[in-house]
C-alpha cells in the first residue's frame, strides 16, 4: 500500500484541474462533454489497447510530472466496457520489474495466449546502456507481471515491440526504430525460432522521406501490426519530428509491404505520436496520444482515442484528434458496485493503491469532481453509498447530475475515519435522479485533503430500477427461468462480473434462454434499458433480448436489443433502448435472452432491463 505523502502533490493536481477547465472551456459553455484524453490524472503515452473478455485494456507509458526527456519508469492499466468510463488498475509492472534494467520504460504491448498476457517492452538493459526487448507474464490482463525470462529476449539497441499472432497460430515480435524487425514467437511466447530479420524499408513499402539520406523512408517507430480480412495491416510513428502515423499493408505478415498514405496527420502537441488499433463491440477504435493536458507537450503525453469506420476498400479514412473522443457504448448501472475509479473525467483528484485491493481515489480538495457518463438510473434511485476513508476530518460527496454545477440528487457527508485507509460506507437519500445522466461526484468540504473513495453504488425503489431479479448472477439462478426448454445453471468458472454466471445449456430452440417474468414491474408506455452480457459456449451464434407481452388475449415480441454475433472468447453486450406498450389486460412479461438460429449454449450476466 502506498503511503500518501500529501504534500507533494499539488503540481499534478492543478494540472488535472487546469486539464478540465480548459477542455470545458474549449467546448460550447454549457456542454462540458470532453472525454479525450482519456486519463487526466497523470500523464499516459504509447497506447496499446487489447480486448480481452468484453473489456478493452489500455497498457500505457507513464510521462513523469514536468519531464524533459522520456523519463519513464513503469507501466500502467486502464480498462472499459464502454469506452469512456475507464477504470484505473495502477501500474502492475515499471523498470523494478527486470532487475537487469534501469531506464526508458517506453512503448510495450500486450497479447493474450494460452491464458496468459504477455507485456513485451523496450527497456535500457544496465550492463551496455543498450535498448533491449523484454517480456513479462501475468495470468490476469491487469497482472501483477513477472519477468518471463530474467534476461532480455532479443536486443538490438531498438525499441517498440509488437506481438501479433497470425490465424495459423505462427506468433511475431515487430520492433524497430530505425530499423524493422521481427522474430518468429515460439507457442510459450517468450523464446523464438531463427534469428531476428530486417524488413526492407523500401519507399513502396514505406514511403518517402526527404532531406534524411539516412533514413529514406518515412517508417520511425511504433509498428503496430495485425489482420483484417486477409489483409495486414502495420501502422507506424512516421517521419520524426514531429510524427504523423501512417501505415502500410501486405498480403502476409512480413511482407512485401506496400505504403497507403497518412492516417493521423501531424497535430496535437506532441513531437511523437503513437497508434494502438482494434475493434471492440462491433466498431474499430483508433488510439494514439497528444500533449493536451496543460503541461503537456512532446514529453508529457496523454493518451486519447477516436471511434472510426474504415472505407469500404479496407483503406483507413483519415482520423482527426477531438476532445470528444469516442461515443459510449450502452450505459453505466449505477445499481451493482462500481469503482470510484472508474472515471470518464477527473478534475483535481488523484488514484493510489487501496488497502481493499485494487485502487481508490485520493488526493480530494475542496471542489474537485468525477464525472461518469451515461448512468442508467431508470425510473429512479433513492440513495446513494459510498467506502470512504479520511484521516482529517472529511469533507461532503455532492451527487449531482449533467455537470459539476448541474441538481444536486444527495448529499453524503464523509466524517474522519483515523486514517486514509480506514475505510467506512457513508450512505445518503438520493431524489430526482431517474432515466440516464452523466453523474457528477463532486468533493467538498474545508481546505486541504478531505477524503478516499474508493467505489460507489446506488439503490432505488424496489422494482422500480432494474426489473431483473439478481441481474448480476450473483445469487445462483434465483429469479431466472427457462423461456422454452433447455437446463440452466450457475457458472462459476466463466464470468463477466463477480463470481459467477448463468448457463444455459440443453437447448431444442432458437426462442429458448434464460428468462424472468416481469409482468408485475412493467408500466405501459415506459422506456426500458436493456444491458445484459452474452458469451457462448459453442458455436458463433447471434444473441438477442427479448420481451414477449401477451395481452387482451395476444401475444407479440418486443425486440429489446439488436441480434449480435457473441463468441467463446470474450463477453459480447446487448444493449439497447425500447419503448413498452400494450392494449388491453397484460397477463404475461417475459424477458429473455436467446438466439437468432440455433440451440448454441451460452452464458449471460450482468443483466438489468431498467
Ligand atoms: O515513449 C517513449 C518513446 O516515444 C516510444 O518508445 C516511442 O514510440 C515514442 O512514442
Amino acid at each position: 500500500m502506498k503511503v500518501q505523502d500529501r504534500t507533494t502533490t499539488r503540481g499534478r493536481r492543478a494540472i488535472a484541474w487546469l486539464a478540465s477547465m480548459a477542455c470545458v472551456l474549449a467546448l460550447t459553455p454549457g456542454t462540458a462533454t470532453a472525454d479525450n484524453p482519456i486519463v487526466q490524472h497523470i500523464y499516459t503515452a504509447d497506447p496499446a489497447p487489447m480486448v480481452h473478455d468484453g473489456r478493452v485494456y489500455l497498457y500505457t507509458g507513464h510521462d513523469e510530472d514536468g519531464s524533459t526527456y522520456f523519463t519513464m519508469r513503469e507501466w500502467r492499466v486502464f480498462s472499459s466496457a464502454d469506452m469512456v468510463n475507464w477504470t484505473d488498475h495502477g501500474s502492475p509492472m515499471s523498470l523494478a520489474t527486470f532487475a537487469w534494467a534501469d531506464a526508458n520504460a517506453w512503448a510495450g504491448q500486450v497479447i493474450a495466449r494460452n491464458g496468459k498476457f504477455y507485456w513485451y517492452v523496450p527497456v535500457r538493459q544496465r550492463s551496455n546502456g543498450q535498448m533491449v526487448i523484454g517480456v513479462a507474464v501475468a495470468d490476469s490482463p491487469t497482472g501483477p507481471f513477472r519477468d518471463a525470462l530474467g534476461r532480455p529476449l532479443v536486443g538490438n539497441n531498438e525499441i517498440d515491440p509488437h506481438a501479433f499472432i497470425d490465424d495459423d497460430g505462427q506468433a511475431y515480435l515487430y520492433w524497430g526504430n530505425p530499423g524493422l524487425w521481427y522474430v518468429r514467437l515460439n507457442p510459450d511466447m517468450i523464446s523464438f525460432s531463427g534469428s531476428a530479420t530486417r524488413i526492407p524499408l523500401t519507399t513502396a513499402g514505406f514511403g518517402t522521406r526527404t532531406g534524411n539520406a539516412s533514413r529514406p523512408t518515412l517508417y520511425e517507430e511504433g509498428p503496430w501490426v495485425f489482420k483484417r480480412n486477409g489483409l495486414y495491416y502495420n501502422v507506424f510513428a512516421a517521419e520524426c519530428c514531429s510524427e504523423f502515423l501512417a501505415y502500410s499493408t501486405a498480403t502476409g505478415p512480413t511482407g512485401p509491404w506496400t505504403y497507403r498514405g497518412t492516417i493521423m496527420p501531424r497535430q496535437g502537441a506532441s513531437f511523437t505520436n503513437h497508434a494502438g488499433v482494434i475493434d471492440f463491440q462491433g466498431g474499430s477504435y483508433f488510439f494514439y496520444h497528444n500533449g493536451a493536458l496543460p503541461g503537456g507537450g512532446g514529453y508529457t503525453r496523454s493518451v486519447a482515442v477516436e471511434k472510426f469506420t474504415y472505407n469500404s476498400n479496407g483503406t483507413f479514412p483519415t482520423i482527426t484528434m477531438t476532445t470528444t473522443g469516442a461515443p459510449q457504448i450502452g450505459t453505466l448501472n449505477p445499481y451493482v458496485r462500481q469503482e470510484a475509479e472508474t472515471i470518464a473525467w477527473g478534475a483535481g483528484i488523484e488514484t493510489e493503491a487501496s488497502s481493499e485491493g485494487g485502487m481508490n481515489v485520493g488526493w480530494i480538495e475542496n471542489g474537485d469532481y468525477i464525472k461518469v457518463k451515461g448512468v442508467a438510473f431508470g425510473a429512479g434511485a433513492t440513495a446513494f453509498s459510498a467506502r470512504v476513508a479520511s484521516a482529517t476530518s472529511g469533507g461532503r460527496i455532492e451527487v449531482r447530475l449533467d455537470s459539476a454545477t448541474g441538481p444536486t440528487v444527495g448529499t453524503c457527508t464523509v466524517g474522519g475515519t483515523g486514517g486514509w485507509q480506514t475505510w467506512t460506507t457513508t450512505t445518503c437519500a438520493v431524489s430526482g435522479a431517474t432515466g440516464t445522466h452523466d453523474l457528477y461526484l463532486r468533493f467538498a468540504g474545508g481546505s486541504g485533503n478531505l477524503f478516499n473513495i474508493n467505489w460507489w453504488q446506488f439503490s432505488g425503489t424496489a422494482g422500480s430500477a432494474n426489473l431483473l431479479t439478481n441481474g448480476d448472477v450473483e445469487n445462483g439462478t434465483t429469479g431466472w427461468g427457462v423461456h422454452g426448454s433447455g437446463t440452466l445453471a450457475r457458472n462459476t468458472t466463466v464470468a463477466h462480473g463477480g463470481g459467477g454466471s448463468l448457463s444455459i445449456t440443453g437447448r431444442t430452440g432458437a426462442w429458448n434462454g434464460p428468462g424472468q417474468d416481469v409482468t408485475a414491474r412493467l408500466t405501459n408506455g415506459k422506456s426500458y434499458t436493456t444491458n445484459v452480457w452474452v458469451r457462448a459456449q459453442s458455436g458463433t451464434p447471434s444473441a438477442k433480448a427479448t420481451l414477449s407481452l401477451t395481452a387482451g388475449g395476444t401475444t407479440s415480441y418486443l425486440q429489446l436489443t439488436p441480434a449480435v454475433g457473441v463468441t467463446v472468447n470474450g463477453w459480447t453486450l446487448l444493449t439497447g433502448t425500447t419503448t413498452v406498450s400494450w392494449s388491453g389486460t397484460l397477463s404475461n412479461a417475459t424477458f429473455y435472452v436467446e438466439t437468432a438460429q440455433g440451440t448454441d449454449s451460452f452464458l449471460v450476466d450482468d443483466a438489468s432491463f431498467q
